[in-house]
């Protein structure tokens, strides 16, 4: 028996949270010095927080509940790539050089299908929505082609959903790792991504309605650009026009970042700077 079921924040949470854990991290060395000075700040701001808005004891212990349903519906990925990976992002991009970064997000997933520079994404035999083709071609800052550099691309369907993290969706389906050509280039076909929306069923959806908020990024393609030498960009793309390109929830678009479709086509060329 085959349920269709639609995907719940349970799937994604904890799918995202199994997925960090899985991750090979360097261990940081973190001096006691660097401990006290940021974590003392942080626990300043809430403290002024709660000062400056008169916080209540009943709302003390509802903030305690909810983080401790963050944690128990495995979502502390998900809320913090959502609402703090944009400033983490902000200070790591005051020394990057060439094309804009944006957030990683909680749904990378490393050693996806190698492709050749011209292909199109694994998709489903009905994959449904309307075809886009993403060409363009990857250089060092002086304009020099980088030959075989390596875009690392993965994206939601037509409905916003990422495989991996949402059931009834094939692995690996619309994820790749392009290897671009002699000349930078590259040119993927694949479908056009909906808006993503964060889900309503867990701690962090509960959160932004309890706010009055809204739980919409706007359509995007998801990159790691990588080549030889060179320090690797992660970024997002982004569609004129598009809904919520003007209001995302996680704050990781840059003008920069925005392309203009023509005839379901996108070109966009990455500048990567040298390590
Ligand atoms: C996403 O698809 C995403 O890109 C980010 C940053 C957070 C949640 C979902
Ligand atoms: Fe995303």
């Amino acid at each position: 028996m085959t349920a269709v079921h639609s995907p719940t924040a349970a799937d994604s949470g904890a799918s995202a949270s199994a997925n960090f854990r899985s991750t090979a991290r360097e261990g940081v060395a973190v001096s006691t010095e660097r401990v006290s000075t940021v974590v003392a700040a942080v626990l300043q701001g809430v403290h002024s927080a709660i000062r400056a808005h008169d916080v209540t004891y009943p709302e003390f212990q509802a903030a305690k509940q909810w983080l401790m349903d963050l944690g128990e519906g495995a979502e502390w990925p998900l809320f913090l790539d959502v609402f703090v990976e944009h400033v983490v992002e902000e200070v790591a991009a005051r020394t990057q050089d060439g094309t804009k970064g944006s957030i990683l997000g909680p749904y990378y997933l490393p050693d996806q299908v190698a492709l050749p520079s011209v292909c199109t994404l694994p998709h489903r035999p009905d994959e449904a929505g309307d075809p886009l083709v993403f060409s363009g071609r990857v250089t060092d800052l002086d304009g020099q082609p980088l030959a075989g550099a390596e875009l690392d691309i993965w994206h939601a369907d037509s409905e916003g959903y990422y495989s991996g993290f949402a059931p009834d969706i094939p692995s690996g389906n619309l994820r790749g790792v392009v290897s671009c050509d002699a000349d930078g280039r590259f040119e993927i076909t694949t479908v056009q991504p909906a808006p993503y929306q964060i889900p309503t069923d867990g701690p962090t959806g509960r959160m932004i309605d309890a706010a009055g908020w809204h739980p919409w990024r706007p359509a995007h393609l998801h990159l790691v650009v990588r080549a030889d030498g060179h320090r690797p960009i992660t970024t997002q793309l982004y569609f004129a026009g598009g809904q919520y390109v003007d209001d995302d929830v996680a704050e990781a678009v840059k003008p920069e970042l925005v392309l203009t479709p023509v005839d379901q086509r996108v070109t966009y060329d990455f500048v990567l700077e040298r390590a």
